[in-house]
This record gives C-alpha cells, sequence and structure tokens, in this order.
C-alpha cells in the first residue's frame, strides 16, 4: 500500500467534500461498513496526509487505521471541527464481543465461509510444517543454510536443485490419507457452506479429501502436477515421488537425451509448487477481491501466517465479518474475533460435537464422545485453549 500513488483527482473530490460538509458527511459517504483495511489506508493517502501517518498499518487492526484516518481529519486545519463526531470506531468494528456460542450460531446460519489454511493441518499426519519448534526449518539445521527458505527459492533451485530434493521427502504427502480438518473443510463443502478455501499447502490432501476444484485455491501450488523447466512440460505429480523419496533430481527425458554435457538445470523436472521469487496463480488474483466483498465468515486455522500475500488477506476483508483463529500457537498481533488456541482437529472436533450429530465429521478419528476442556486463554484476551480431555 506504501507505493499506492494518491489520484490527483480523487484528493480535489475527497478533500472538497471534508471541508464543505464535515467529518461526518464525508464518513457516511465514503467509510461504509464493509470497508476493509487497504481501502482505509488508500483513503488516507488520496486525502493527502502523509504515507509515515499508516507506515506502520501492517502491524495495524483496521480498527486502529479508522482511529487514524478520525484523527488526522479531526487535526486538519482545513476541516470544520464544529461538528459532533459519534463511535465511528465502535460502528466499524461490530464483532468486538464475539464468543464461541456467537461462532456455533455463525457456523449454522453462514453461506460463504473461507477458510484460510497452512502447514498445521496437515501435521497431525507426520507432515512437519516450516516454523515450529521441530518445523521443516529447524531440521535443515545440517544444510548450514543462512536461511531455510532458501530452499524454496526459485534463484537457489537454478543453481542447485539438488538441494531441494533432499528434503522435499519430508514434505511429501502421505498415501491415501488426510486429517480430521480437511474432513471438516469437506464437510463445509457438503453443507453448502464453503466459499473457498485459500491454502498454503503444498501437499495437495485438499484435492484428496474431495474439496472441488471451484471451491480450491492453492495458493503456493502444489505436489499435484510437476513441470520440466527447460520444455515446461507438464506431468503428474506423482510420477516423481519415487525421485522424491530417494532425494534424486528428476529429469525429463525429452530434454535430458538432447543434450551431451547438460548444465545442471537443463530438463530438470520441478514440482508445480510456487518458490519465493514465483508468482502466485492466476485464480488466486482473480478471485481474491471478491471473495473477500461476499464472505461472511473467515476461519484461518494451522498458519502462523507470516508470507504475503495470504497473511494479508484478512485485512482485505471488511471488519464487520467475524474472523476465527484456530491455531497451536496464538498470533497475538493479528487482530481475530476469537482465537481458539490447540491442536486443528481438536477444536473442530469440540466445535462439531457442540453443535449436534448433523455435524459430525467424516473421519474415521472422529468420536463423538470425546470430551474437551476450554479455558480463557491466561494472556490473550479472545482466546480460549481447547484441551482433550484425559481419559
Ligand atoms: P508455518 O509458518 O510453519 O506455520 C504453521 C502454524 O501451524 C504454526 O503457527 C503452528 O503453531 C500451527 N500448527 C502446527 N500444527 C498444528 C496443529 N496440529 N493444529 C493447529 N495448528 C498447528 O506454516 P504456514 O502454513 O503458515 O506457512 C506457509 C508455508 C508453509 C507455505 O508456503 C506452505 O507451502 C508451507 N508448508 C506446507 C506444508 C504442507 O503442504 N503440508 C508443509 C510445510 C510447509
Amino acid at each position: 500500500i506504501l507505493a499506492y500513488q494518491p489520484d490527483p483527482e480523487l484528493m480535489q473530490y475527497y478533500r472538497n467534500t471534508l471541508v464543505n460538509f464535515g467529518l461526518m458527511k464525508f464518513l457516511k459517504d465514503f467509510v461504509p461498513e464493509r470497508i476493509t483495511k487497504i481501502d482505509l489506508c488508500r483513503l488516507v493517502l488520496n486525502l493527502g496526509y502523509p504515507k509515515e501517518s499508516i507506515s506502520n498499518q501492517r502491524f495495524l487492526t483496521t480498527k486502529q487505521v479508522a482511529g487514524i484516518l478520525v484523527s488526522l481529519i479531526l487535526n486538519d486545519p482545513q476541516v470544520n471541527q464544529s461538528q459532533s463526531y459519534s463511535d465511528f470506531a465502535a460502528y466499524h468494528h461490530p464483532t468486538s464481543d464475539y464468543t464461541i456460542p456467537k461462532l456455533l450460531s455463525d457456523l449454522t446460519s453462514a453461506k460463504k465461509i473461507m477458510v484460510i489454511s497452512g502447514a498445521g493441518i496437515s501435521t497431525s499426519l507426520g507432515i512437519p510444517d516450516f516454523r515450529s519448534f521441530k518445523g521443516l526449518y529447524a531440521q535443515l539445521e545440517h544444510l548450514n543454510l543462512k536461511d531455510p527458505q532458501k530452499v524454496f527459492d526459485m534463484g537457489a533451485f537454478q543453481k542447485d536443485p539438488s538441494i531441494f530434493y533432499s528434503i522435499a521427502h519430508l514434505v511429501l504427502p502421505p498415501e491415501g490419507r488426510f486429517s480430521m480438518l480437511h474432513s471438516f473443510i469437506k464437510l463445509l463443502q457438503d453443507k453448502g457452506k464453503l466459499l473457498r478455501n485459500y491454502t498454503q499447502n503444498i501437499d495437495n490432501l485438499e484435492s484428496r479429501v474431495g474439496i472441488h476444484p471451484d471451491k480450491l485455491i492453492q495458493c503456493h501450488g502444489s505436489f499435484g502436477s510437476a513441470s520440466c523447466l527447460t520444455c515446461s512440460n507438464r506431468f503428474a505429480g506423482h510420477k516423481i515421488f519415487e525421485h522424491i523419496r530417494h532425494q534424486h533430481v528428476p529429469r525429463c527425458s525429452t530434454c535430458w537425451k538432447t543434450i551431451q554435457e547438460a548444465v545442471i538445470i537443463h530438463g530438470v523436472i520441478k514440482p508445480d509448487i510456487t518458490f519465493f521469487g514465483e508468482d502466485l496463480p492466476k485464480k488466486f488474483y482473480r478471485l481474491l477481491e471478491p471473495d473477500c466483498q461476499t464472505c461472511d465468515l473467515v476461519i484461518v486455522v494451522g498458519t502462523s501466517l507470516k508470507v504475503e500475500p495470504v497473511s494479508s488477506i484478512i485485512d482485505k476483508i471488511p471488519r464487520s465479518v467475524p474472523r476465527v483463529l484456530i491455531n497451536k500457537d496464538p498470533i497475538p498481533d493479528r487482530d481475530f474475533d476469537l482465537s481458539l488456541i490447540g491442536l486443528c482437529d481438536d477444536v473442530v472436533c469440540h466445535l462439531t460435537r457442540e453443535l449436534g450429530a448433523s455435524w459430525d465429521i467424516p473421519h474415521p478419528n472422529f468420536v463423538p464422545s470425546t470430551e474437551f476442556t476450554v479455558t480463557p486463554h491466561e494472556l490473550y484476551s479472545k482466546s480460549y485453549n481447547i484441551v482433550k480431555k484425559e481419559t
């Protein structure tokens, strides 16, 4: 947003309205209830206020940016300050007293749920995530990389694909299995409630559980297919699984035959996963904006929300839409209405048990009689620990 160039015509129009009609008229006309954080930032810039006033917007909530906008206007010498100003911030934060019972009721009534998922939904299957204590990055210490993310860097891959192929087996999906959380997303789809699943995962288990391609955005691609970097031929992903398991670099037979002294990258097949330095699938950009405007509940699950642009999706969603985090670790610097802290399979098991038999998750590990303890989080507000009771 900080690269955004204000539009001079819009600036003139906004300032005229503000100066001639005052703050309340301006807010009523240009700050609808479903405004997003990004739109608020643009508004600040299009009013001619300095970029510095929102330079740390990444760490601010929508409500805080709204507060900045209002305070800039209230301190603007050109604006007539005599009008009264009602509780604008509260108006833009209707979900401030969100609770677990409210979430249960929203799950029943919602029709367009957006699920933003990450590596944590597959860890119960033995696939490590990236950033946890025993995650993949911790397991890469032996490679002595300055930054473990380099393993997934396109530049590094082109220099030496064998580094990626020495660790790719660690994130290869297990045969024929998916987690209870995958089945929960499928349940939302079967109930006609899933607007879209934006997954950062590359294990393709959403497809395996039966999430329809129309309902799924694999933001970082997946192991479901692979392509030759030289001739762009596409292969079914499983064709290179044996190579991956044996830590061999797979090569395209067509290209490999045509060259005597091959350069290191010639004919190398790469899984169609998005490396750092590569663009996200077009479908992501095509559907994101409309989805953000239409969703009626957001569930963020099993992700540290560290990787852009997925981590900013929630900033594009109107603040009036409830947003819930289900994660092993809290994410206190992001603005959630409710954080359910625990193993995601346990959390959805608890929620669906509360919702009754019609919400039984179709997964072999789902035991409706399992009991859970729910306690307020010791450090963070609007956060609850959900833990399976010992039997
Ligand atoms: P991350 O940064 O490693 O974060 C994972 C998050 O999940 C952490 O906050 C954990 O606390 C949480 N978590 C771990 N286990 C559980 C659990 N059982 N229940 C609830 N929460 C849990 O990973 P992100 O997904 O945020 O980062 C995005 C990267 C990870 C994407 O580029 C992926 O491609 C990449 N990745 C994918 C896979 C996979 O496809 N399974 C595996 C490893 C990494």
